[in-house]
């Protein structure tokens, strides 16, 4: 019996801003350009950890739960395709350092722990298309949401009737943010 998981540390988009979105983008894509991403799939990777072993899993938990990090905003102001991976995404234009601090940390533990860690700089996205390998036509701009991290979730990527669903294992908690 194998007990590797297929992992990653991810952003939870909040239930309300889920489904602004996928509204949003029911009117700004045409259904030829791409497969939709369920709602409740949508989120921000911060770290991908791949198959990982039931005893790295404990190890990497632990070292997740000792992350000591604040809190921060991010604005979700820019959209791009990436036709290779065929992804349209919903990003920031200016990536708050919280999160660049805390995507490095993961990244960083992760690949001491023997995950395999891409040489791409990290460059936080939501997937909202996947399949998208034509050419697509992307808005000019997005309605500009913002969303608070407070928190950072281990997944598990599962593979199941068709569908890939992620299930949240373990959540930690970022320090509260100063208001301005
Ligand atoms: P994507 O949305 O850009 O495809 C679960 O699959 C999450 O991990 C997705 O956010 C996915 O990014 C990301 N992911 C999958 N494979 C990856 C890889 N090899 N390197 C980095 N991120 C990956």
């Amino acid at each position: 019996m194998s007990s590797s998981r297929r992992l990653f540390f991810a952003l939870t988009l909040p239930d309300a801003l889920q489904q602004q979105v996928i509204r949003w983008r029911a009117e700004a894509f045409t259904p030829e350009a791409g497969r939709p991403v369920a709602a409740a799939n949508l989120h921000l990777t911060l770290a991908f950890l791949g198959d990982v072993s039931a005893q790295k899993e404990t190890a990497l938990k632990k070292l997740a739960g000792r992350i000591i990090q604040p809190g921060f905003s991010m604005i979700l102001d820019d959209l791009g395709h990436w036709p290779r991976p065929g992804v349209v995404w919903l990003g920031t234009r200016r990536a708050p350092r919280g999160a660049l601090q805390l995507a490095e940390l993961l990244r960083s533990q992760a690949a001491r722990s023997g995950c395999y860690q891409s040489p791409m700089p990290f460059h936080p996205h939501i997937t909202l298309l996947r399949s998208a390998t034509q050419p697509v036509a992307v808005p000019p701009a997005t309605p500009g949401w913002t969303f608070s991290a407070d928190s950072f979730t281990l997944y598990q990527s599962v593979f199941e009737n068709g569908r890939t669903r992620y299930h949240p294992l373990e959540q930690w908690p970022l320090a509260h943010q100063d208001t301005p």
